[in-house]
């Protein structure tokens, strides 16, 4: 008589105890799942800076660290204008200028810099073109 409700109460301990390994079995292996195929994680800085003319400057402050990829509007997919803007603790420098269409061709010179945390990246439009963009 005494022994049924703790047998009871022990079976109901023991299929919750199975509840609770199951779940977590499907929570772990769904959290993860998703990925962001490296850079910082997150969406990251979003930017679209436009060029009008020849000689137009555009800046932009990079505040969080990652590898941020970016491109020309019209010019990226069908030309590979693209660009890369590293942003690393371990920086020295603060600023980095990018060359725009450098001799008109659809480039951005250098492709890739580097910056620290805080740092300024500024674009110059050294081309003929004044549809280029540097988007992301
Ligand atoms: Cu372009």
């Amino acid at each position: 008589m005494r022994l049924r409700p703790l047998l009871v109460i022990g079976g109901l301990f023991a299929v919750i105890a199975l509840a609770v390994v199951l779940s977590s079995c499907g929570g772990s292996s769904s959290s993860t799942s998703p990925g962001t195929g490296g850079g910082g994680g997150g969406s990251g800085p979003t930017f679209d800076l436009t060029f009008p003319a020849t000689g137009t400057s555009r800046s932009f402050t990079f505040s969080t660290a990652g590898s941020w990829n970016y491109q020309c509007s019209p010019h990226g997919s069908c030309c590979g204008m693209t660009g890369t803007v590293v942003v690393n603790a371990g920086a020295t420098d603060d600023s980095a200028l990018v060359t725009v269409g450098p001799g008109n061709t659809l480039t951005f010179s250098p492709s890739t810099v580097t910056v620290k945390p805080g740092g300024i990246v500024r674009w110059v439009n050294a081309s003929s073109a004044t549809n280029h963009t540097a988007t992301r």
